[in-house]
């Protein structure tokens, strides 16, 4: 009896994953480029369950039973190309390959194909929870063909983190369909954590709390509606102390937000796609705004603000509704982006189970989690979850403080780009008339690019130069 599966890459991820894979009993083949990792994986975790090391790839595959089923979690690029390139020699048809880190979907649609025409199988597959989930369960999106899920899906299922008796893994659809989602869940939570970030400016700049108090604040929020692991982390990263300098540690944090690309890729798939996901670019572009520290410091001399004031009474439960509405926009953005990407790709990736296997193991898992799959089920075509009455309802009922508190934030100069983009979108989404009708009459102005019109079937033009007539362009 060989190991009934293969980690190659332990790294931080890798390790805890074979960790995870060994803790639930199965049988696992370990080994890494540097054989020191491996080493380490062994000296410091060996007896945690059945490990097989190995110094090269050659020992490594041939302690695997068959089919041989292999995770690969190395840096996501041109090193999993490298590993897949000396692998594939190695293997047998029929055997598995899973690449675990965050490829780019494109990348797993290429490598799905490319090892199709060799026999072999390939799984992107989405795993989330960062090195805490990895080791105690994940929440893990496995794309590929049918064939390679089987095989896997016992020892997928069972690592995965568990929710209501629920695993929170299941097969999302072919070829790239579990990197793409595994994207958009990061770029959702780019989104999660810039709303908290605005909330928490908005507490400080526009309300005067200090960070303790804030952390107070998210800790009651972490009671109702809101209740998640990003708001339970933000009342415990604003409550710790430096021990340094004694100061609340997020004061003495440089604001500079750096980014690995999945919510860039999320923005820019979205913009190809047509889809408006406003809330998570602008996470992005808050992001690259922080960088910008040099010409911050400079324009903080030069620009001016407006000339004080203060937050209105009951500022504090305001910021609460604002957040949570703009998180149901975002989402509703999120998912909108996946069903599109969906269609685009023909993954019939089934959005009620997305909600039920992000509510736990991943960054983003929350009670608002379960929301979004009840939604689903009640309607399982739903377009957007605006359009759901729950959704409907949560923000209908926050829309007066959510306005309360851009209007502060633009009367005060604190800046909310994700709270206003949520809320504009919103506003938007729900005019069944907007002004989109003068655009297509500048475009047919300058570019004769044609308009359609609410009176009449068919494709019109004017002839602005001429006399003005309209004509059909049919
Ligand atoms: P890293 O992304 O830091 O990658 C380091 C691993 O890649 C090491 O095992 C390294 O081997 C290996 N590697 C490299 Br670099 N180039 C290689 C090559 N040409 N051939 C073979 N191996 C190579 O590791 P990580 O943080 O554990 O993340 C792994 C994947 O999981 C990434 O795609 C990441 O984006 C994704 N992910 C990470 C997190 C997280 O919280 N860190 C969360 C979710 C997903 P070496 O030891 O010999 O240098």
């Amino acid at each position: 009896m060989g190991s009934q599966i293969g980690v190659t890459g332990l790294a931080v991820m890798g390790q805890n994953l074979a960790r995870n894979i060994a803790r639930h009993g199965f049988p696992v083949a370990v080994h890494n480029r540097s054989e020191s990792r491996t080493k380490h994986l062994i000296e410091r975790y060996g007896d945690e369950g059945d490990f097989t090391p190995a110094t090269s790839l050659e020992d490594f595959v041939a302690s695997l039973d068959r089919p041989r089923r292999i995770v690969i979690m190395v840096k996501a690029g041109g090193p999993v190309d490298a590993v897949i390139d000396e692998l594939v020699p190695l293997l047998d048809k029929g055997d598995i390959l899973i690449d675990g880190g965050n490829s780019h979907f494109e990348d797993t649609r290429r490598r799905e194909k490319a090892l199709a025409e060799r026999g072999l199988h390939f799984l992107g597959t989405g795993v989330s929870g960062g090195e805490e989930g990895a080791l105690n369960g994940p929440s893990i999106m496995p794309g590929g063909p049918d064939d390679a899920y089987a095989p896997v899906a016992e020892i997928l299922t069972t690592i995965a983190a568990q929710v209501d008796g629920t695993p929170c893994a299941a097969h999302i659809g072919p070829d790239g369909a579990g990197h793409y989602v595994k994207m958009a869940h990061n770029g959702i939570e780019y989104a999660d954590m810039q709303l908290i970030a605005e909330a928490y400016d908005l507490l400080t700049s526009a309300a005067g709390l200090s960070a303790p108090e804030i952390g107070q604040i998210f800790r009651q929020w972490n009671e109702g509606d809101l209740e998640s692991f990003l708001i339970e982390t933000t009342a415990t990263v604003l409550g710790h102390t430096d021990a340094a300098t004694g100061r609340p540690l997020v004061d003495v944090i440089l604001d500079e937000a750096e980014q690995k690309g999945t919510g860039r890729w999320t923005a820019q798939s979205a913009l190809e796609l047509g889809v408006p996901v406003t809330a998570i670019t602008e996470a992005v572009y808050a992001r690259a705004l922080s960088a910008r520290k040099d010409q911050r410091t400079r324009a903080s001399a030069i620009l001016p603000g407006p000339s004080g004031g203060s937050a209105p009474d009951g500022f504090v439960d305001a910021v609460r509704d604002a957040l949570y509405a703009s998180k149901v926009v975002a989402y509703a953005q999120g998912f909108e982006q996946m069903r599109a990407a969906s269609d685009e790709y023909d993954w019939n990736v089934d959005p009620g189970t997305l909600a039920t296997i992000w509510r736990g193991g991943c960054i983003i898992r929350a009670r608002f989690l379960d929301r979004i799959k009840e939604a689903y089920e009640r309607s399982p075509e739903l377009p957007n979850l605006l359009l759901d009455d729950y959704f409907r309802d949560a923000v209908a009922n926050a829309q007066d403080a959510w306005r309360k508190v851009v209007h502060t934030a633009v009367d005060l100069g604190v800046p909310t780009p994700a709270f206003s983009a949520s809320l504009a979108y919103y506003d938007g989404f729900r005019r069944e008339r907007g002004p989109a009708s003068l655009i297509q009459g500048l475009r047919d102005f300058f570019g004769a690019h044609t308009y359609r019109r609410v009176d009449r079937e068919g494709v019109f033009h004017t002839l602005w130069s001429e006399d003005r007539r309209e004509v059909s362009a049919d």
